[in-house]
């Protein structure tokens, strides 16, 4: 772009060049800085809180410019939450560039969620410097995952004791004891399942899951252990009921998300995962009626379909529940992904268990030792929620593409443009083009009709020898659009016969932090010999 001004001289554009992602690829420069490859992950195997908490350690040594660990909170069983941040640290902080955030599970029992996490990790550090847009995500942008929330639940599934809730006791059967009767394996197959006991009465079978009457007080297992249901303790439209906490964040896991993503303003997109249905969802949760952003998310649904195979469903009467809070407060496009279950699964309920045959045990004859000759088998509600060990990358590899476009569509704000203009004698008009080189905009409709949105802030520095004319030295944008430009015009005067510069800041939230840089040498009347543009 030329800019000529007829009684104006043009004293310097300073075109930075960046009009599409094609010009910002990386390199590929695995070989110098990194190791070919990171120590096997074992992606056939659901790890426990430690091993998972071992891998990242063992990632950020192998990877130490690209990823970040650390600990972020901590559970009701005092169990260290992580979260990882991945940006190439060389190319900027990952607090000043667009951010994506993965949350694994919620709920303890949904353990693939974690594995997807860990496999979303690794496929971004293994393809850095080989993949062109990986290397450009990370060089650009920046990836927080939390692999999971619920540590505790995923620990005792992992045990293997259904553990949807966090691990705050609760009387579920109001006798005055807390969490006081939890399921066992009786027959020591590995599994709980259920026991059923023919009843004469109603000439039916009556059902418990799989254990004994720990408190003797004639029901099996009515009070498990736990809990909360942290995908219920979130403040939009929050239900005052037992299992959804106390208050709103009452739980500590809940309180981490919240404290993690309030205390990260970059994340523009994120993702929560579920299991136990194969799904899309989207805010909102708690009601049928569309958010402001409908149109977008009708637009990115359809794309997100094509791209995982899953298909968009409402699910609906979810109270409290984080993609509502991350969507509905935080200026965040937000999706939930449910990521394996018999609910929508392709061919339906006959189909998944075709297809996985162990979601259903035989029931065999056993001698309870309260309740004499009963049965057990049955649903077995770990496969319910999660494929086979031997599948997880599997299921993993069909969601990555979608995981990496949540990342790809973030804004990203660039000064592509900075002109200074002497309009009169030591008079500069000084003008930045800014561009949301981004497909979302700056800011989703609910936060500009909530009026949460943070705008877009381009401010304007320069050298001592001159002065800010025009009225504001920070001149703010509300939102810019997915791949708009806006424009800020600032006049100084510069005194002197030395030279001068200016620096030109912009700061979005959502769409990182860029400046640019005009440097010139006085006094004016020189002409355009000797300018020397600086940027960094
Ligand atoms: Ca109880
Ligand atoms: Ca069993
Ligand atoms: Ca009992
Ligand atoms: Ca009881
Ligand atoms: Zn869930």
């Amino acid at each position: 772009m030329f800019l000529f001004l007829l009684t104006f001289r043009v004293l310097y554009i300073f075109d930075l060049g960046i009009s599409e992602h094609t010009t910002q690829l990386a390199s590929p420069r695995n070989d110098l800085l990194f190791p070919q490859v990171i120590s096997e992950i074992n992606f056939q195997k659901y790890h426990t809180s430690n091993e998972t908490i071992s891998i990242l350690q063992n990632l950020q040594s192998t990877y130490p410019t690209l990823i970040q660990t650390y600990v972020i909170g901590y559970s009701f069983e005092g169990k260290q939450i992580w979260a990882a941040e991945l940006t190439n640290q060389l190319t900027g902080a990952a607090l000043t560039k667009p951010a994506m955030l993965f949350v694994g599970p919620h709920h303890g029992n949904e353990v693939i969620g974690k594995e997807i996490a860990m496999y979303f990790i690794y496929y971004l550090l293994t393809n850095y410097g080989v993949n062109e847009n990986v290397s450009r995500i990370l060089d650009t942008k920046t990836v927080y995952v939390i692999p999971c929330v619920n540590v505790d639940g995923n620990d005792w599934t992992l045990e293997g004791l259904y553990q949807r809730c966090n691990s705050r006791p609760l009387d579920d059967d109001s006798d005055g004891l807390f969490s006081e009767d939890p399921g066992e394996d009786l027959d020591g197959d590995g599994k709980i399942t259920n026991i059923r006991k023919w009843n004469e009465t109603i000439n039916y079978w009556d059902y418990w899951p799989e254990g004994i009457d720990s408190d003797m007080d004639g029901l099996c297992n009515e009070d498990w252990i736990g809990g909360v249901d942290l995908n219920r303790n979130y403040p939009v439209d929050w239900l005052n009921y037992s299992g959804h906490g106390q208050y709103p964040f009452s739980e500590p896991e809940t309180a981490t998300v919240r404290d993690f993503v309030s205390s990260h303003p970059n994340i523009a997109t994120a993702i929560e995962t579920h299991s136990g249905a194969c799904c899309l969802i989207y805010p909102w949760a708690y009601t049928s009626s569309p958010t402001p952003d409908n149109q977008l998310y009708l637009t990115l649904r359809a794309k997100y379909e094509g791209l995982t195979g899953y298909t968009y469903h409402f699910i609906g009467g979810c109270h409290g529940t984080s993609d509502d809070w991350i969507y509905g407060t935080q200026n965040v496009i937000d999706f939930t992904m449910e990521l394996f279950g018999t609910a929508f699964y392709p061919g339906g309920w006959t189909q998944f268990y075709e297809d996985y045959p162990d979601a259903e045990v035989p029931w065999q004859n056993f001698s309870h030792p309260q309740l004499g000759e009963v049965q057990i088998g049955g649903w077995w509600a770990f496969r319910l929620y999660n494929p086979p060990e031997s599948e997880i990358e599997q299921w993993a590899l069909k969601v990555l593409p979608m995981l990496i476009d949540l990342v790809d569509i973030t804004p990203e704000i660039k000064i592509v443009q900075l002109e200074a203009i002497e309009i009169d004698a030591g008079l500069f008009n000084i003008s930045a083009t800014i561009s949301n080189l981004g497909f979302l905009d700056t800011a989703t409709l609910q936060a500009l009709q909530t009026h949460t949105n943070k705008p877009v802030n381009a401010t304007i520095s320069f050298s001592a020898n001159a002065e800010l004319v025009s009225a504001n030295q920070t001149i703010s944008f509300a939102v810019i659009k997915g791949n708009k430009t806006a424009n800020a015009q600032w006049q100084i005067r510069v005194t002197g016969d030395d030279y001068a510069w200016v620096k030109v800041t912009v700061v979005s939230a959502k769409g990182g932090v860029d400046e640019a840089f005009v440097f010139f040498n006085l006094p004016s009347s020189a002409g355009l010999a000797g300018r020397r543009p600086m940027m960094n």
